[in-house]
């Protein structure tokens, strides 16, 4: 790639996680010249940016990995049930040298704004650096999770000690050994980081303001055969998950919690808890449907955290009360309420005593000063929408995304938005993204962008984008769907009520991978209904 101003290429991508590298290998395989802005100095993404100590994925490796290549599939050996960031990190390294990506990335490149050029029909992509880019196609590919949020504790900047948030570690190895280490919540990521130092560290303090259900990974090596077995059966585990709920070789139970015996309900919890790891929440189909069956999960839940932790105070406060369980996502451990047999652990309710300020040397809250050397945030993110509405966007007539999206993040199929022509967003607001392998999601994303792309080649288009009434009746649906769910019941990052002043409603599609695919697939086979082409020349045109 070149660098310098106004350079032009076909189509710029901006992120080279999963997603980014994937789209750019597809627009290449339509002889497009592409650029892809990335802000890290590598490829990977949210691989790349969590390096925290415990990081693992909780979909398993055999299927959070590309289907794309069957020779890639072949020659990479998974070591673990889940895999670890270090290895996933370096699978997408190797999926950049092997395909050759990097000499069409620009690395430590944030893009900061995107104008569309209504008279050229370009995009001018703006990066970190002052320089301008055009291309007639802009992709993001900025993923779901990676705006990171540190809460505006006032005194941060006094504290003498070392402080880090969870998506922004740093490259060298941060040593916990001896020291006293405080973190800030207890999402996925601060339940993996905790379990993973508590043996290490000379004292850890969990700073807890909402309890999380968390469920054991039973993460293990994969032995030889295993593995031998998912490389001879790829095809099929891969036609499994594209076509599945969630995009995974899991086959849910299709029973409802509510209607089982109770002596067969507790068979099937124990042996989801003693192996499922994430897909516990399938272990009835209802779970996430009906308050009842929630409930005979949570309580199942709830009697082993309190048949964990030893001391019963710390077990009360660990279990979660009034929302139901994976309504908040499902958090996956290894061994995390064990810690808090440990002498050296302590957990600290925030809830009921507020952390006030950042000192000199540690977290006060209402009642107590916790002196600290090293306080991590595992405090999350803004999430999908808030990668993509950290850059200044404007589409058509200079209208911005941030302005489109005051109210809720309007798309069609989350792939596109109306006033915002040939802007494709990969795992966008109103697709299933988070709520599904983000693998899966991500490759029918650049399939069905790479497909449309090369469809608007041949027939001599210049511009796409959704109509109006395609886009609301969407995003109505993605709500209706939403709402037969217990989600919205819960204030999460799925809903944007972690984030201050973010407009609350539930934002990814609850309808499941599969049909969400077959949906997108009738639209192409509709003549890509909803969507117009050229729309400025048609009006010009007469
Ligand atoms: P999450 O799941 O959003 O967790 C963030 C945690 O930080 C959660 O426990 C929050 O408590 C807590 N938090 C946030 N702000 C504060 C303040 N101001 N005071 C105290 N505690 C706070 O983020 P993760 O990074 O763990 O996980 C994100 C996703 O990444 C995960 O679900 C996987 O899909 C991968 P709260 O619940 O808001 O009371």
């Amino acid at each position: 790639a070149q660098s310098g101003s106004n350079t032009q290429y076909d189509a710029i991508v901006i992120g080279a996680g999963f997603a980014g590298m994937y789209m750019l290998y597809r627009l290449r395989q339509l002889g497009m010249r592409v650029c892809v802005y990335e802000r890290g100095d590598d490829v990977g993404g949210t691989w790349y940016w969590n390096r925290y100590p415990g990081c693992r994925c909780d979909i398993e490796s055999l299927s959070y990995s590309y289907s794309f290549s069957p020779e890639l599939e072949q020659e990479w050996n998974w070591t673990e049930r889940y895999a670890a960031q270090p290895e996933i990190l370096e699978y997408a390294k190797h999926v950049a040298d092997r395909f050759d990506l990097r000499r069409d990335i620009r690395f430590c490149m944030t893009v900061t704004a995107a104008m569309f050029d209504e008279t050229s029909n370009q995009w001018e992509v703006i990066s970190s650096d002052g320089t301008c880019a055009r291309a007639r196609f802009l992709i993001s590919a900025v993923g779901c999770l990676s705006a990171g949020i540190v809460p505006d504790f006032p005194g941060l900047n006094e504290f003498k000690g070392s402080w880090y948030h969870t998506g922004n570690w740093p490259h060298e190895p941060v040593d916990p050994t001896g020291k006293r280490v405080g973190v800030i919540g207890t999402g996925s990521t601060g339940i993996q980081f905790s379990s993973a130092i508590a043996q290490s560290v000379g004292h850890l303090t969990i700073f807890q303001r909402t309890p999380n259900y968390s469920v054991p990974s039973c993460n293990a090596p994969l032995n030889p055969e295993e593995l031998a077995e998912a490389k001879s059966n790829y095809r099929s585990i891969r036609a499994h998950c594209r076509y599945s709920k969630v995009g995974i070789p899991y086959v849910g139970n299709e029973k409802k919690a509510i209607e089982d015996t109770d002596r067969s309900r507790e068979r099937n919890f124990e042996a989801a808890w003693n192996g499922a790891g994430f897909c516990f929440v399938l272990s009835y189909s209802d779970l996430l449907l009906d308050i009842k069956s929630n409930r005979t999960a949570a309580e199942f839940v709830e009697r082993k955290i309190r048949e964990t932790v030893k001391d019963p105070e710390t077990a009360e406060l660990l279990v979660p009360r009034g929302y139901p369980l994976g309504t908040k996502r499902l958090c996956v451990d290894a061994g995390y309420y064990q810690i808090f047999n440990q002498d050296n652990v302590s957990l600290v309710d925030v809830r009921t005593s507020p952390i006030e300020s950042i000192t000199t040397t540690g977290v006060r809250t209402l009642n107590k000063d916790y002196d600290l050397d090293v306080l991590v945030f595992a405090t999350g993110y803004d999430a999908i929408t808030g990668p993509l509405l950290r850059m200044d966007i404007c589409g058509r007539n200079g209208r911005s995304l941030r302005r489109k999206w005051q109210g809720w993040p309007q798309s069609y199929l989350g792939l596109m938005m109306e006033g915002f022509p040939n802007l494709f967003t990969i795992t966008g607001p109103g697709s299933p993204c988070v709520l599904v392998n983000m693998i899966v999601s991500i490759e029918q994303h650049v399939e069905w962008i790479a497909d449309c792309i090369a469809s608007m080649e041949r027939d001599g288009k210049q511009t796409i984008e959704p109509d109006v009434e395609a886009e609301c009746s969407w995003t109505d649906m993605v709500d209706e769907i939403a709402n037969s769910t217990l989600y919205p019941l819960t204030d999460s990052w799925y809903t944007g009520k972690n984030v201050t002043g973010k407009s609350s409603r539930f934002t990814p599609y609850a309808g499941g991978m599969g049909p969400y695919r077959r949906y997108c697939e009738e639209i192409v086979e509709d003549g890509y209904r909803g969507f117009q082409f050229d729309r400025d020349l048609r009006q010009t045109q007469g």
